[in-house]
């Protein structure tokens, strides 16, 4: 099923998510029907937050050298620790709790991360580049923290203006 975004400036974004303990068909299909809501909405990377779950799930979908996204690519990322990071870099964000505004963020290159699968095993992962944007970007919604509130002050202002001007035309 295709479920309802929360969109900024909705305070649920704003909660800390709590762990995954049960690994049931309940999990799998609200892991499918994030997959589902993510793909409607162009996304490539979605945190159950963000459908309005507060558990530490996150999955990423990056689209292949052929700019298609395939289902059996989905990561899905259950309760995620990050073991290490490294390195900068910077690269222009979107959100789909944030529509239309992008702007360049600054993070780690590089991740290591430990997690659990829908089944509850332990897993780990080491990412780069565009994957470790991706992860830190989701593991931010885990702990009620949007990409904006990421940016210096002054491009902050910049959303915060653009978010009251389209607000009155909407
Ligand atoms: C997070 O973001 C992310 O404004 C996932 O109108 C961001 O999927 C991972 C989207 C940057 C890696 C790098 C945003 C779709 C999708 C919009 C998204 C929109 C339609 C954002
Ligand atoms: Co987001």
């Amino acid at each position: 099923a295709i479920l309802d975004l929360v969109h900024y400036p909705d305070k649920r974004l704003r909660g800390l998510s709590t762990e995954v303990e049960v690994f049931d068909t309940a999990l799998h299909t609200l892991l499918e029907d994030m997959q589902e809501t993510m793909l409607a909405n162009k996304g490539i990377g979605l945190a159950a937050i963000q459908v309005g779950v507060a558990k530490r799930i996150l999955i990423i979908n990056l689209p292949r050298q052929d700019e298609q996204q395939y289902p059996e690519d989905c990561l899905e990322i259950i309760n995620p620790t990050l073991l290490h990071a490294e390195g900068q870099i910077l690269w222009r964000e979107g959100c789909l709790s944030v529509p239309e505004f992008y702007e360049e963020i600054q993070r780690f290159a590089r991740v290591k991360l430990a997690y659990c699968d829908r089944y509850g095993d332990p897993q780990e992962l080491q990412a780069s580049d565009l994957l470790s944007v991706a992860i830190q970007h989701e593991i931010d919604h885990l702990n009620g923290i949007l990409f904006v509130d990421r940016l210096s002050m002054l491009k902050r202002k910049k959303f915060e203006k653009e978010f009251r001007k389209n607000s009155k035309s909407a």
